[in-house]
């Protein structure tokens, strides 16, 4: 039975004796040299792996001495003086985490500066057999670009997590300081394996007693274990804590007390945890108190909570998430607006945290304004792995095709070719501090993350944060080679469908650059109908403004002018409603129900066909996926299967639910192909 536990760390035995006895001489006899808690894991590691290849009947076996070993594990300083000569200058160009995989006169060496540089490389190493890769030629030296690759957990104290899919929070605190549950254990590993070096571990809506001793005891436990595998641990910094925790007055960034209440706090927590990462910080956004509160802006309350950290060298990563419904400009404008003034005043260890597009996570948005318009104070993404908005962990779709679109969009900001990816890698403007950050989709399900498929995404973000521009196709490939099989048809057929995926669930779901209209409050299912309830910014009327005259948003000069935060090459483009891409035609634009569009459809008939092919997608998924059985073990085979009911049913659901919703603004038939709703 498989019940998907070990993620992409199946080491799956191989398939015939051929390929065993190939790998079997890299694997049976290896020379680490050195000791450490991280070499240590790294031997673990090994002899996981070899059981799982060899179906138990291979262990390798360790030496510190490399003498006859095929395989080093070794620190740089420690390779022996011939070979460093021979390696030359390029073994200077592996920096802190960086490591080397080279194929030297039949041997493999891996090596490093630093230990986790080791484990980073030896898990690059086990993945080049998972897919098969043949190791003669291996050359492959690889620094991450991104400093800070964090995943966010928004896990409550009593277990259940915010837009979480997959079970409970996995942070048992009952159980905490004093057991160590194999799961964080496991959860380390396949972080480590990805290149995650942080985590935060609570929510960000974020509750005061987590910075209490109590609760400090049981994330230092955490601390200790993740140590070893290069993650440091982040929590999340209610702005009032000091009311709460210690009755102050305020909480007013400015009030010495209040500034001096942070410094001890900031220096208890080290106490606990001497390598703490620093604060992640939601104020001003959601009923979240905050710098707003006293008067003070963004960078006043960021700048307090940095100057406590400061002396320990830990960080705040505070999220540009904030809007406010008493703000009378269109929501997706205030962080835009608020923000990009404040660029320069942010102390030099803060980083402040943008969500990949300028609404909330939508199953498409174009890129986030500020990214390129904050060249003195260092951005960092953050991507929701956690489907809130794409079908809540039951849909089967694929994170990396929508990072990728945002990560390769062209900001201008230094001329053509300035991608959101050389923002946040901090070659574009120089930035000192890089991060990127996932909002897990982690619980405690057997399978971790719900739905099978959705550990892609996990492994997906590690993949991008260490390298934004990496290859998807590649990416994609690899996870299914190592989490499932490296049978060519089923790695062609799967990879097919989750290339494909993320464009069938646009159309299924918010075609044409509709946004924001899910249910209320839960997000889960269509809800294009939800008005009311207090906030004009919660509803879905807000958002496509549908009525007998046309639908979409008008962000041109005309209406709320949000297109005059883009560099104007987008102007020229997206200000033009015969010129936009489809994709965000009413992300931008208001448009009638008859306004003939590129393709010779108006409006309503574009829109009907896309509800439609999205339908048509899910069901062209499922059926590909049908022709998987026997590919791989018929337990997540099914489990998939099952998956698959949900997404054409919800599919449909989709499609029929907004057709006959927009079809009372539109008073058009549905055009010949689309189906009837049930
Ligand atoms: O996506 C929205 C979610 C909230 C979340 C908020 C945020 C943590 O609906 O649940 O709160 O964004 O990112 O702060």
């Amino acid at each position: 039975a498989n019940d998907g536990y070990k993620l992409w760390l199946q080491y799956l035995p191989f398939e015939n004796k051929a390929v065993s006895d190939y790998y079997r001489d890299y694997l049976e006899n290896i020379s680490i040299s050195g000791e450490s808690p991280t070499l240590d894991i790294i031997q673990k590691e090994l002899i996981i792996a070899s059981k799982g290849f060899f179906d138990q009947q291979v262990l390798p076996e360790f030496s510190k001495t490399t003498d006859s070993n095929l395989t080093w594990i070794i620190r740089s300083e420690d390779l022996p003086e011939e070979i460093k000569g021979k390696l030359g200058t390029k073994l200077s160009e592996v920096k802190e985490e960086g490591y080397w995989l080279k194929s030297y006169q039949g041997k493999i060496i891996i090596t490093a500066k630093t230990d986790i540089g080791l484990l980073y490389g030896t898990f690059a190493f086990l993945k080049a057999i998972q897919t098969r890769e043949k190791l003669e030629n291996l050359d492959r030296l690889e620094n991450p670009k991104i400093q800070k690759r964090l995943l966010n957990h928004w896990d409550n104290l009593n277990r259940t997590v915010e837009r979480g899919y997959a079970g409970f929070s996995i942070w048992n605190w009952h159980r905490l300081p004093n057991h160590i549950d194999q799961q964080y254990i496991d959860y380390a590993r396949a972080n480590a394996s990805i290149g995650i070096n942080g985590t935060s571990i609570f929510n960000v809506n974020s509750n005061a007693l987590i910075l209490t001793p109590e609760y400090l005891e049981k994330a230092k436990a955490l601390a200790d274990a993740f140590r070893p595998y290069g993650i440091k641990i982040y929590l999340t910094a209610r702005f009032n804590a000091p009311m709460i925790l210690d009755s102050l007055p305020t909480a007013d960034p400015q009030d010495p007390a209040v500034q001096v209440w942070w410094k001890k706090k900031t220096k208890e927590i080290y106490s606990y945890i001497p390598d703490f990462g620093g604060f992640l910080v939601k104020a001003d956004s959601e009923g979240q108190p905050g710098p707003h509160n006293y008067g003070r802006t963004q960078a006043d309350g960021a700048n307090m909570l940095a100057d406590a950290v400061r002396p320990f060298g830990g960080i705040v990563m505070w999220r540009a998430f904030v809007y406010n419904e008493k703000t009378p400009t269109d929501r997706i404008r205030q962080a835009y607006d608020e923000f990009k003034p404040l660029d320069g005043t942010f102390r030099d260890n803060v980083i402040v945290q943008v969500k990949n597009g300028p609404l909330d996570f939508q199953p498409r948005e174009p890129f986030h304004p500020l990214f390129g318009a904050m060249p003195k104070t260092p951005l960092m993404m953050e991507f929701q792995i956690t489907k809130e908005y794409l079908g809540q962990e039951t849909h089967w779709v694929n994170l990396a095709t929508m990072w990728r679109e945002i990560l390769q969009s062209d900001t201008y900001a230094k001329g053509k070719g300035s991608t959101v990816s050389k923002v946040i890698d901090g070659s574009l403007h120089g930035y000192k501090l890089t991060g990127i950050a996932g909002v897990a989709n982690i619980g405690t399900d057997r399978n971790w993350t719900g739905h099978q498929t959705a550990q892609a995404d996990w492994y997906a973000f590690g993949k991008l944060a260490w390298n934004p521009d990496a290859n998807i196709d590649e990416i994609a490939e690899d996870w299914l080679k190592m989490t499932f099989s490296n049978d060519v048809d089923f790695v062609a057929t799967s990879k097919e469908i989750m290339l494909r995926s993320h464009e069938i669930l646009v159309n299924y779901m918010t075609p044409l650059g509709l946004h924001h209209i899910m249910a209320r409050s839960h997000h889960w299912g269509p809800g294009p109908w939800v008005t009311g309830g207090g906030r004009e910014d919660w509803t879905a009327t807000y958002y496509h403004k549908a009525s007998e005259e046309g639908i979409g948003f008008d962000r041109t000069e005309k209406g709320s002018n949000a297109l005059a935060q883009y560099a104007p090459e987008w102007k020229k483009t997206w200000g033009d409603a015969d010129k936009i891409p489809l994709e965000y035609l009413l992300w931008f634009h208001r448009v009638s129900w008859d306004k003939k569009l590129s393709t010779g459809n108006n409006l309503w008939t574009e829109m009907a066909l896309r509800y439609q092919k999205g339908v048509e997608g899910a069901r062209w998924m499922q059926s590909q996926w049908a022709k998987m059985e026997g590919k791989i073990d018929q337990e997540r085979y099914e489990h998939i299967s099952s998956f698959f009911k949900i997404q054409v049913s919800e599919a449909e659901w989709w499609r029929d639910s907004c057709l006959l919703y927009f079809q009372q603004f539109s008073k058009m038939t549905l055009p010949p192909g689309v189906e009837k709703p049930k």
